[in-house]
This record gives C-alpha cells, structure tokens and sequence, in this order.
C-alpha cells in the first residue's frame, strides 16, 4: 500500500455546528475539502492505528464519493478494519450501534440529516467517538483548529471500492467489511420492544399503521422491521426508496414536510398510528389518528409509560433534554422522583449522562428522542416505541395524549423558523436581544412577569465542561417560556428559531390550538427581537 502526501491548504469554514459540518454539496466538491476536514479529524485523534472505524451514510448526492475518498485517507492513516454498510447506507442511530456493538474506535457519518440534497443541496459529515455519541465539543473544536494550519493529507491510490456486495475485502493491511447495514440494528430493536405483542397487534387490525420515510435511510430499515418482521403490510411503508435527492422534497418529519402522511392522518381514512422519520433516521413524528403529538409531549409521554416497555421495566435512571425543549418531561421526572436534566441543543451533550447512567431516556424538540440503547437520537426506536405503548395500552393516541395533559397537565408549545436571515441581520438582533437581558425580569407584559432572563450556559455535571451562549431564555413566573437561539445546522446565512411555550393544566382549555393559546406571547417574541421589522418578513418560514 503506497501511501501519498497530498498539499493542501486550509479553508477559512470548517467549524462543525450542531451535528457536524454541513455544507452545499458544491462546497464539499472543492479540491481537497472533504480531504481536509478528515484529515484534521484523523490529525486531532490518537491511538487508532490498527483500530476499527465505522463507516457510512444516509445515500444522499455525494455519499458514495465521499466514502470512497473517505476509505482512501482512512487506509493512509492506518486504521486496521473500515465497517461500512451496503452500498454506504448508514442510518446515523444504526451507525451508532454499531459502533458500540463492535466496539470500534469510531465512526464517520455522513448526512446533512432533514436538509435537502441533490447537486445544489446540502452535504454533512460528523464523527462519532467510542461511545457510539456525536463527538463532544472538545474534539470538534480540535477539528476545526487543525483544519485551519492543515497544509497536507495522507492518501493512497487504488481502485474504487466495491461498496454493493456484503463481505469482506483487504488492501494491504487494511480489512474492509461491507455489512448488512439493517439487521445489527433490527436485531437491538427486538431486544427492546415486545416484538411478539406487536406482530399480534398488527395481525388482529388492532394497531394499523402508516411510516413515511421520505425517500431517506429509513426505507430499508421500516421495511425489514415493520413489514417484514412485524407483519405489517408492505404499503405501510411509503416513500420507502431512497434517493439521492429525496425525491426533491425536504426530508423533515414535521407536518409541512411530511404532508403525504399528515393528510391521511387527518382524514377520514386515517390509520391508528402514522409516523416518519428523517434523512438520515435519528428524527421521528408521532401522529395518530387526528392527532399530531408535539416531540415534547412525545417525551414525557414515552417517559410516563417507560415501564410498559421491556427494556425500561424497571424503571428510568433520569431524563434529559435540551433547553428549548418544553417542560413537559420535567412534570414526568417530578413525579416520579427521578432527576430530570437540562442541556443544550444538540445530541453531544447527553452522551456524558447516558455513559455515566445518570439518564435513560432524553429528547430534543426538534423531533428527536432516544434512550441509552445508543447515543444517538433515534427515529424508527421511537416509533416501535409509540406502537409498544399503543398495544400495552389499548388506546387510541388521542386518548393517551388526552389522559396524560389531564394528569400533569398540558405545556402547549411551538417553534417558529425564519430561515436564511442575513448573517448580520440575524447578528445584530441577537445583540439587541442580549442587550435587554438586565432589565426585563421584573417587567410585566399583560399576564406574564419575567421572572428571569439569561442566556443558557451549561456545566456538565460529569466532566465539569462549559458550554456557553447556547440560547436566550425569557422566563415568565408562570412558567411560561420565550427562548431564541441561532442554528447550527444551516448552510445558508442564520436561522432564527423562537420557541414558545405556556404551562395550562386546565384540562377544560387543554384543547386549544397551539398557535391561538400562545398569540400573546409570540407578540411578545417579537417585541423582545424584532425579526419581522428587522427582516422585513411577515410570518415564520416553517412553524412546528
Ligand atoms: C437542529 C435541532 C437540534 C438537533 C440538530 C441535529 O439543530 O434544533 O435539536 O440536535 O438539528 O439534528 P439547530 O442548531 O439547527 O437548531 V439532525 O436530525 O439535523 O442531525
Ligand atoms: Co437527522
């Protein structure tokens, strides 16, 4: 194996985000992109010679490419054994299963999750550590330091790599073992969930079903499992292929992306449970027949029920979830005297509590929820996890919904996206809003009194890290909470999202829509940040 220095020089942006470095495809596509970010990666880590690195992605445009130039720098610096799936499929909770179950020195996903791809769209790539989690943010910010004095990589030359055939393969001492990228993980889900319950659910017409996979990575994976193994029938799962460019839609589990299933759901035709998932299968949307549940209440849902699951029978160790993320779970925790933990955005930081089994299960707003079974957020666990509890439980969604805003209460809540603000735009009303922070609490608007106003810094209780600017929080002595907070997941100029809630436990107002009950205090949202007159645009590119 004859090992080639390549000269580079560094680009000025890659700085990793929320969940790894994405891009427009062209961006990647420079000479020596993707090379760099690598090697930088490979340059910040030590003790991986001769060890196992995990590889794979959610077959967006570019994947194949990528893995390909991937396994290339890999062998050059000397990993011992590449795990990649089929044809480059990886779903990102698979990824990190596998991870784990091999015990691998780490892996390399590549996604740009829920953005849209195809030529002029979006590329990702992130690495995860021993653990099976996002790589903390120490590492990531190792990456980018290294990216920026980068003047070379290590690569070989040789053939593309039959990526389509299972088995394996050796270029000199470098083993590489294409694998089946869907049963490791079919096989930790039927050790979580109560598979014969399910299958008999779904024969006897109790549960029917309807899973969305957006032309994404979780077509193979929601066919072998809800199909064929679960028994449900095959056009259970639509969209089910995928593709290179999702069939040019958005592949984001949210009502205005998966309308396909969110008009079914709402019709007079709907099944007992509907769902989807995203890009790259960490997402999930929970729906039932005329119902949408919000990922927050999904949370506090699953944790509410954990004990109906078999893995989680015994009981919960602790929740988390992120920051703008409703409070929802943390009623759940306070009631069932376990600890509920508050982090911010982004799967990394709930790696620490889950190793150190602080937590068992955790959830971001974002539709994401996951458990210790792996340290990634995960879609289709989410969704075997909704029909476990459906089939335990002989209800109707609505009616689980329904019982447990009567019993803790409801936190009605959404998030409003103004996507594509211009960078110094979007900088100047963050500014703004850090400037009233001193003087709002006290202050009274109509109702609500702010009780607190801060931006969100977080120590992990585990390794005592900090992590800074991560939101700002208005906090309101009834509970009520405005928070604004800038992507990280973007790649093109700065989002905004503001997420809004208000505590109602009422059960007689319970039913409102979201958008009517919360009207005063998204008002108040832009009194505190200005976005429509600073943009000049009149409502919200996407509201979840
Ligand atoms: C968004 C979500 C965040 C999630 C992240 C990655 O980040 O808000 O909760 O962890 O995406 O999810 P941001 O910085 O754009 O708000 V995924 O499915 O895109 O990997
Ligand atoms: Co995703």
């Amino acid at each position: 194996m004859k090992i080639e220095t390549i000269t580079t020089h560094p680009y000025s942006d890659q700085n990793p985000g929320t969940s790894g470095l994405r891009k427009k495809v062209k961006v990647f596509q420079q000479p020596g992109y993707l090379e760099n970010f690598v090697q930088s990666i490979f340059d910040s880590l030590e003790g991986f010679a001769g060890k196992t690195l995990v590889l794979g992605g959610d077959g967006r445009y570019f994947n194949r490419a990528a893995i390909q130039i991937i396994i290339k720098i890999a062998a050059a610096n000397g990993f011992g054994e590449l795990i990649i799936g089929q044809g480059g499929l990886l779903s990102t909770p698979a990824a990190s299963n596998i991870i784990r179950k091999y015990q691998a020195f780490g892996g390399l996903i590549l996604s740009a999750s829920h953005n849209p791809g195809g030529p002029d769209e979006d590329f990702g790539i992130k690495y995860n550590v021993g653990n099976g989690g996002p790589a903390p943010e120490k590492d990531t910010l190792a990456f980018y330091q290294r990216s920026q004095s980068i003047n070379n990589y290590k690569t070989i030359i040789i053939d593309d790599i039959d990526l389509d055939n299972i088995g394996e393969q050796h270029i000199g001492d470098l083993k590489i073992n294409i694998i089946d990228p869907v049963s490791d993980y079919a096989e930790l889900m039927q050790s979580i969930f109560d598979f014969p319950l399910l299958r008999q659910s779904i024969s006897a017409g109790y549960i029917t079903l309807l899973f969305d996979a957006m032309h994404a990575i979780t077509g193979p994976y929601a066919k072998r499992i809800l199909v064929d193994m679960l028994g449900a029938p095959a056009e259970s799962v639509i969209n089910a292929q995928p593709l290179e460019d999702f069939g040019g839609h958005h592949p984001d589990p949210n009502l205005a992306h998966a309308h396909e299933l969110a008009e079914i759901m709402f019709s007079d035709h709907a099944p007992t449970f509907g769902a989807a998932s995203d890009g790259d299968g960490d997402r999930n949307m929970i729906t039932g027949s005329q119902i949408f549940v919000t990922p927050s209440d999904s949370l506090a849902i699953m944790a509410a029920n954990a004990h109906l699951i078999p893995a989680y029978a015994q009981g919960l160790s602790g929740v988390a979830r992120s920051m703008p993320t409703s409070q929802a779970v943390d009623r759940v925790a306070a009631s069932y005297g376990i600890p509920c933990y508050e982090t911010p955005t982004g799967w990394k930081f709930f790696g620490n509590l889950l190793d150190a089994g602080k937590i068992t299960l955790c959830g971001e707003e974002s539709f994401g929820t996951g458990s210790d079974h792996v340290r990634e957020k995960d879609g289709l666990w989410a969704v075997l996890f909704w029909l476990n509890l459906i089939a335990r439980r002989r209800q109707p969604v609505a009616d689980i919904v329904h019982g447990h805003w009567q019993k803790f209460g409801r936190d009605i809540y959404c998030r409003h996206d103004y996507e594509a603000v211009e960078t110094p735009i979007a900088n100047a009303l963050v500014e703004h809003l850090r400037e009233q922070l001193p003087k709002l609490p006290g202050q009274e608007f109509g109702e609500y009194t702010v009780k607190f106003a801060d931006e969100f810094c977080y120590e992990d209780s585990v390794d005592g890290s900090i992590s800074r600017n991560q939101g700002i929080r208005v906090g309101f002595t009834n509970g009520s909470r405005i928070v604004f907070r800038l992507s990280g997941t973007g790649t093109v100029g700065a989002t905004l999202r503001i997420y809004i809630e208000r505590f109602e436990p009422d059960a007689s107002r319970q039913d409102q829509d979201a958008q009517v009950a919360l009207a005063e205090l998204i008002g108040l949202a832009e009194q505190f940040c200005e976005v429509k007159k600073r943009t000049g645009r009149d409502a919200p590119n996407v509201i979840t």
